[in-house]
């Protein structure tokens, strides 16, 4: 029988509410899925992060399958294995001779400029699908950018409110105000009850893929055992239902808190799961809207959460499509210094860096604070070149794909985007992670030192990182009291802050 539609599904496309799966016939079509070593090292991702999108792959064919679908699905170590997307769709398109592809679109911009060479390539029409699974399409999100001169999320996220109707009383945001992140900010106390994710156990299918990561990719940075992560959607939602009764109530009190050896603190651990597609960021939503207006958890949790995935999450996929390829390119800071090797050893005696480092190589996991304001605020005051800091957070995080990777790094994080997506650079002294966690207690520096021997690095990079970058930033409004502090600043002390700086990074 003549196949109609060969429809490929990629390793972050793993939903069944997949609209080329919606729209496919099982009887006529054929699924095809592909372990491709291009997209295992085109950064050389975290061990734990390719044994959890194989694992997932391998666990959601077998999920069609029972579902009533054909799906060839070609394994990494198939020795005819072309290693890319493109050589193994012309593999199959001569295996099967179907009628078209079809494929959702891909959440990269270097796929998708691929992709749109496989009409012409394969001879036959390739139908590129909307990815439905965003409440915010990319033509939508191009509407609402238009003949704006700022595109801040917060008023984006006020649209997403209004049409999702999340927390929304008619009209009105739920508790008569949009967002609550000012009763966001407390430092979490280490005695406090902590939430752990619970583990998911590998079964025969995971185990088969952890040796041959293993196997295959042992060079690769970060632990792959203990491998404890869902890879279905019922672990997933499981790990959903899990983090709702245990952690979200405390979610908003503590999001920007940070503890020594608590890696997780109330934070979800969901968003590897909603980005490869084991759960719907709108089911997810509607279940934290549902646990506030049960009385189980406060409002500015279950605002706070939902901010962060129908605010942030949309609008950073909105401006990577809005603005790439040429986002990709900017250094707005001109910052050329080359990621020191401290990002892959985690080898520091700065305690905030060796916590957020040694937790990125055990669990493939960072939380937000310590993705922006450690490993982030470091390399942002030390000018380290952007290109390397989103290639290393593009290849250490088990969530982590260029449309959302690259607005937080380069943009949100390194200010290299010049202040399109934040209106300051996230730039912080010893002080802020002082007041925010419990790591200086445990360093080797001193946070209360300002400058020379045994002082915080993050005190003198500061200023350092103030005084080198004083013509292209201060003139930001919201720049300008710390700029009149520095001005008010004696020359020797100047003098002193900067040759710290310099001592320090000629360490690196
Ligand atoms: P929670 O704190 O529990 O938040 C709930 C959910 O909100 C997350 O699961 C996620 O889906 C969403 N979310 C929260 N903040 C953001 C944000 N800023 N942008 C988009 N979604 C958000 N997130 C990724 O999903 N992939 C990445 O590669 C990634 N890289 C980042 C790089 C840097 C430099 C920074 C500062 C942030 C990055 N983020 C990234 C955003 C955020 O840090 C992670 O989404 C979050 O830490 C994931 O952990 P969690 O699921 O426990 O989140
Ligand atoms: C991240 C990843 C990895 C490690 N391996 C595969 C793979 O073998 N096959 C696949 O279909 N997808 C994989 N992915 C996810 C892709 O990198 C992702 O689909 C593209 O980056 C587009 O977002």
């Amino acid at each position: 029988m003549t196949i109609r539609n060969l429809i490929l599904v990629l390793g972050d496309q793993l939903s069944p509410r997949n609209p080329a799966l919606l729209a496919g016939d099982r009887a006529r079509d054929r699924v095809l899925m592909v372990e491709v070593a291009e997209e295992t090292t085109y950064v050389r991702h975290h061990k734990k992060k390719i044994a959890f999108i194989l694992s997932a792959m391998r666990h959601f064919c077998e999920a069609l399958r029972n579902d009533g679908w054909t799906v060839d699905y070609v394994r990494l170590d198939d020795p005819a294995n072309r290693g890319t997307f493109r050589g193994e769709v012309e593999r199959a398109a001569a295996r099967h001779d179907p009628e078209r592809l079809c494929v959702l679109e891909p959440g990269e911009w270097r796929v998708r400029a691929d992709m749109d060479t496989w009409q012409t390539a394969l001879g036959r029409p390739v139908d590129i699908f909307e990815d439905t699974r965003f409440l915010c399409s990319q033509a939508r999100f191009r509407q609402w950018a238009e003949g704006r001169k700022q595109l801040r999320m917060e008023y984006f996220y006020r649209e997403m409110r209004k049409a999702t109707g999340l927390l929304m009383n008619g009209d009105a945001p739920a508790g008569g105000q949009w967002n609550y992140d000012a009763e966001n900010r407390k430092p979490a106390k280490a005695d406090l009850f902590m939430p752990r994710p619970r583990p998911a156990a590998p079964d025969a299918i995971t185990r088969g893929v952890l040796d041959l990561v293993a196997a295959r990719f042992g060079e690769h940075f970060g632990d792959l055992e203990p491998f404890w992560f869902a890879v279905t959607a019922e672990g997933a939602e499981a790990a959903l239902q899990d983090f709702i009764a245990e952690a979200l109530p405390r979610f908003g009190d503590f999001q920007d808190a940070m503890l020594e050896g608590e890696p997780f603190l109330y934070h979800s651990v969901l968003s590897l799961y909603i980005n490869a597609g084991l759960l719907d960021p709108l089911h997810v939503c509607r279940q934290v809207e549902a646990a506030y207006y049960s009385g189980h958890a406060p409002l500015n949790a279950a605002e706070g959460f939902i901010r962060q995935i129908i605010g942030w999450r949309e609008y950073v996929r909105g401006l990577y499509w809005l603005k790439m390829p040429a986002y990709r390119e900017q250094n707005a800071l001109q910052a050329t210094r080359p990621l020191p090797a401290l990002y892959w050893t985690g080898e520091t005696d700065m305690a905030s860096m060796r916590a957020a480092i040694g937790q990125t190589k055990r669990e493939a996991y960072a939380h937000h604070i310590q993705r922006l304001m450690v490993t982030g605020n470091f390399a942002l005051l030390a000018g380290i070149d952007p290109h390397e800091v989103h290639e290393w957070y593009l290849a250490v995080y088990a969530d982590a794909f260029e449309w959302v990777e690259l607005p937080n790094t380069l943009g949100m994080s390194q200010y290299a985007d010049g202040g399109l997506l934040g209106s300051k650079p996230y730039a912080a002294s010893g002080a802020y992670i002082n007041r925010m966690s419990d790591h200086c207690g445990n360093c080797a520096y001193d946070v209360n030192r300002k400058y020379g021997e045994g002082a915080c690095p993050f005190n003198s990079l500061y200023w350092d990182f103030l005084a080198r970058n004083e013509a292209r930033l201060k003139d930001n409004p919201r720049m300008r009291q710390m700029y009149a502090a520095w001005a008010r600043m004696p020359d020797d002390k100047q003098q002193a802050y900067r040759a710290s700086a310099a001592a320090f990074l000629e360490t690196l």
